[in-house]
């Protein structure tokens, strides 16, 4: 083709699979947009905030597996991406930046809105490049899409205006994108694994986001070896519906036999898991193996007894073909039967919901799970949304569940489902927001919802409490200290603003103002669901320095005044999980 550098541009991302860019337009990005309005094959999504487009766009890229593009004008634009890329890179999803820079004759000027994209996003994008001449670009464009696609994760485009009007010369738009190579770990460290395997008698496997494609082989696996299987956040949708040998989480979600899984089994198998809280794995006494596609998660959190990089799926597939089956299993039973008890001491707030006001958040999400379809989109708030969803949600072969699960940014949820909504139109999307992270980002943009009628549910926990960080300050002995705030009726400025609206105050109220919201159709729905703000969830197994750093709290809190605050607390958790 012939034509600017910005008709490349998005002739190249178009070629790529780029079916939507999120952003703001203006200032030095005016000839880019220009040239995708001529181009015609990619949708611009008008977002009210840059990193509202950025986190829709990491949910539908992580989603769809194909890259999309988001967008921000110079400087101040610019930045306003960065959190949502650093969320992309974290969890691995194929964004691509495209910056609008100054004009090549003011770079290094400290011109207005001037910002050296090299320096400002080096912790989060992959791969930089700064197109300062048009024949830099197709080489530029190019690097980006393969690194965005193929290491799954952000690149950024940083165009100065000048060039982007600029003549290309006649180039060729077309893009190959090589399919990712399968990887396998060698013959030799094969038989070492099946050795280790069946030398060890009891088994426990641990999964995480790696097991994405591989949930039936490891499933299998699980059968042979009488292991019992845990799963990070990340795994659990993979792994824990319609498996009769999952045994929950571990870590501060942490809920059912996993732990003790882990912890008491001879030899444990990370399965593509880069699980962070390394003071829930195990010591040297259990024996590990991990096998993950990014070697550099081989043994980082904790030391292993063998480490095998590879893709899960045909890792586990060859290791199936040898592997002896073990017949004894009572190890098995045992961790599934600690599930069993743990699950029906979770549904104390769920069964006795609908007469606990104010609203159990548990009641509320286990609610949701039961009302949503087969099909249903998640999207998770970090805060003591996680806690809920972790819990209560429900995961089946087509539902997805999806958060800032490793970048734990706040007010990734409602973004989230409208990015996931855009990509999968009609599927139902519901977002389980914190009123901390509703207000923080959702609220402007809920205006976008509205114009482009994207039927997502967005459930408010309304608590007035920056509530996880309330209870990680009691968890650390300290007196909660800043985390309260006023809110609105949320479902009256949904309405104000277009938004069907929905409050449910009565524990009575859940199950039909639920239902009612996932049954609108035609455009976004906000529950303002009013809940207990200080409903707790125990993890199953409470480290030492949490639970005084609770006792501490709680002390501390009575000696300053707060007896009040500390008795409610008391009251409404006697059933601790
Ligand atoms: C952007 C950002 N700011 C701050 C934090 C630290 N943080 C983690 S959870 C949380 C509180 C979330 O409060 P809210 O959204 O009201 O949800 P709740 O926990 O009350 O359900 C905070 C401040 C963060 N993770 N991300």
């Amino acid at each position: 083709m012939s034509g600017k550098v910005a008709d490349l541009l998005w002739e190249m991302l178009a070629n790529a699979g780029v079916k939507r860019c999120y952003g703001i337009v203006g200032d030095a990005l005016n000839p880019v947009v220009d040239a995708l309005r001529r181009n015609g094959r990619i949708e611009l999504i008008h977002v009210r905030h840059e990193e509202y487009g950025v986190f829709a766009a990491v949910a539908e890229a992580y989603l769809t597996g194909s890259p999309v593009a988001v967008c921000g004008t110079a400087g101040p634009g610019v930045t306003h991406l960065f959190n949502g890329l650093m969320d992309a890179r974290k969890e691995g999803a194929p964004v691509i930046a495209i910056g609008g820079d100054v004009e090549t004759t003011l770079i290094d000027t400290e011109a207005l809105e001037e910002l050296n994209p090299y320096k400002f996003f080096e912790a989060a994008s992959l791969y930089t490049g700064r197109v300062v001449n048009p024949a830099q670009a197709p080489a530029i464009i190019n690097t980006a899409i393969l690194t965005a696609v193929l290491e799954k994760g952000p690149t950024v485009i940083s165009i100065p205006g000048d060039v982007a009007s600029a003549d290309v010369g006649d180039h060729s738009a077309e893009i190959t994108i090589p399919n990712p190579p399968v990887l396998r770990p060698s013959d030799a460290d094969l038989d070492q694994l099946v050795k280790m395997i069946d030398e060890a008698k009891t088994v426990a496997i641990f999964g995480g986001e790696g097991c994405r494609d591989a949930r039936d082989e490891v499933i299998q696996l699980s059968g042979r070896l009488k292991a019992p299987v845990g799963y990070s956040f990340r795994g659990k949708q993979w792994l824990e519906h319609d498996n009769p040998n999952a045994v929950g989480m571990t870590g501060l979600l942490g809920y059912g036999g996993a732990y003790g899984a882990i912890h008491e089994a001879d030899l444990l198998l990370l399965l593509g898991t880069d699980f962070p809280f390394s003071e829930f794995l195990p010591g040297d006494r259990v024996k590990k193996i991990q096998i993950d596609k990014n070697p550099q998660h081989i043994g980082r959190r904790k030391a292993v007894d063998l480490g095998l990089v590879g893709d899960i799926k045909p890792t586990v597939t060859a290791l199936l073909k040898s592997v002896r089956e073990k017949t004894d299993t009572r190890f098995l039973d045992k961790h599934i039967s600690e599930t069993n008890s743990f699950h029906d001491l979770l549904q104390h707030y769920v069964e006795k919901g609908p007469e606990i006001k104010p609203i159990r958040p548990e009641f509320l999400a286990a609610t949701l799970s039961d009302l949503a379809s087969d099909d249903a989109m998640f999207f998770i708030d970090t805060g003591t949304a996680c806690m809920w969803g972790a819990r209560h949600i429900r995961g089946g072969r087509n539902r997805r569940l999806f958060g800032s699960f490793s970048w734990a940014s706040m007010a990734n949820a409602a973004p989230n489902a409208f990015g996931a909504q855009l990509a999968y139109p009609g599927r139902q999307t519901i977002a389980l927001c914190g009123d901390g992270g509703f207000t923080m980002l959702a609220m402007g943009d809920l205006l976008t919802q509205v114009e482009r009628k994207t039927p997502v549910v967005q459930i408010i926990l309304n608590n007035e409490f920056l509530d996880f960080v309330n209870i990680e300050q009691q968890e650390a002995g300290i007196i909660p200290f800043g985390v309260e705030f006023k809110n609105p009726n949320f479902a009256k400025v949904a309405e104000a603003m277009g938004a069907k609206g929905i409050r449910i105050e009565e524990p009575g109220d859940v199950r039909d103002g639920l239902a009612e919201a996932l049954a609108h159709k035609g455009g976004p729905v906000i529950v303002d669901a009013v809940v207990d703000p200080v409903a707790l969830s125990l993890p199953s197994h409470v480290p030492f320095h949490t639970a005084k750093g609770f006792t501490l709290s709680m002390a501390k809190q009575v000696w300053s005044g707060k007896m009040d605050e500390v008795i409610k607390t008391i009251e409404r958790n006697v059933r601790l999980v």
